[in-house]
């Protein structure tokens, strides 16, 4: 077998459930008390937008409070020391990755701490409430910012860097994502036709659990130091 050198890890949810951040489908998961339709679509902000300020603006202040985990260090730790190509794919849009210290980091849903000024295109750091109309601090118009997060119908960011990755790697790890959502449940099947080994870390089996050589399960904080260390 080749030895691996090129590493692509794909994190979800899972990854930050045991920092208290809530997942999205999970028993008592995000999408049991609001509709995604309701929050998670361009059109739900264009019909309510206060409403999807409030459902973000709640979670933004939450996050804040919260910490990384042993799985978002080990993977820093991975990151340090891993001397050939690694790209850790994150869907999620907490910051606890890069706290941990991950460098080599992709966000392909967005950041939370973003906010996304739709009049001039501007993405600025934003870590208050976006539901009291502030103005941009780039462009100054006010009422326009709305979070920096990949809705559904939106295309998710850095897809050509991800596809890049994706075919050139040796070994494809996804933690802590149901596979529910594409095109990231998709990429263990381009992981695959590149040749690459592929191991799902996650509590259960995941939807797309079956496209994976190999799979364990359990929670991540113990799952991914095992597997890193
Ligand atoms: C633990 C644990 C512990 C718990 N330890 N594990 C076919 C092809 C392409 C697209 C589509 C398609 N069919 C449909 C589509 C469209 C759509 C889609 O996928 N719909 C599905 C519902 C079918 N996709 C889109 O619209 C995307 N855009 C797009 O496709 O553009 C066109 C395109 C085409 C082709 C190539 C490129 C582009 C955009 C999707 C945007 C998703 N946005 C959200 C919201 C972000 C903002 C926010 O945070 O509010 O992203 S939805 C939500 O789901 C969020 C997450 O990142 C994403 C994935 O969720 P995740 O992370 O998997 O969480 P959960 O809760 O589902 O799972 C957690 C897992 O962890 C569980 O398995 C637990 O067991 C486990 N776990 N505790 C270890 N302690």
């Amino acid at each position: 077998m080749t030895p691996i050198q090129n590493i692509v890890v794909l994190t979800g949810a899972g990854v930050s459930a045991e920092s208290g951040i809530d997942t999205f489908r999970d028993a008592g998961g995000l999408w049991e008390q609001h509709r995604v339709e309701d929050v998670a679509t361009p059109e739900a902000f264009a019909r309510d937008p206060d409403l999807v300020h409030r459902f973000y603006d709640a979670r933004r202040e939450a996050i804040q409070t919260r910490v990384p985990n042993a799985a978002h260090e080990a993977l820093a730790r991975l990151d340090a020391y891993w001397p050939g190509d690694l790209l850790i794919v994150t869907q999620n849009v907490d910051d606890l990755h890069e706290r941990a210290g991950a460098r080599r980091l992709v966000h392909m849903h967005g950041e939370h701490l973003n906010a996304w000024c739709t009049t001039c295109d501007t993405r600025s750091r934003w870590t208050g409430p976006l539901i009291d109309r502030p103005p941009c601090p780039a462009c100054g118009v006010a009422g326009h910012l709305r979070p920096d997060v990949v809705w559904f119908g939106e295309m998710p960011y850095r897809m050509d860097d991800i596809y890049r990755a994706l075919n050139r790697a040796d070994l494809f790890v996804s933690i802590g994502t149901s596979g529910a959502v594409y095109p990231a449940a998709g990429f263990v099947r381009e992981a695959r036709q590149s040749g690459a080994r592929t191991l799902e870390l996650n509590m259960e089996p995941s939807e797309g659990s079956h496209w994976f050589a190999e799979a364990r399960h359990g929670p991540a904080t113990r799952l991914v130091p095992t597997w890193v260390d």
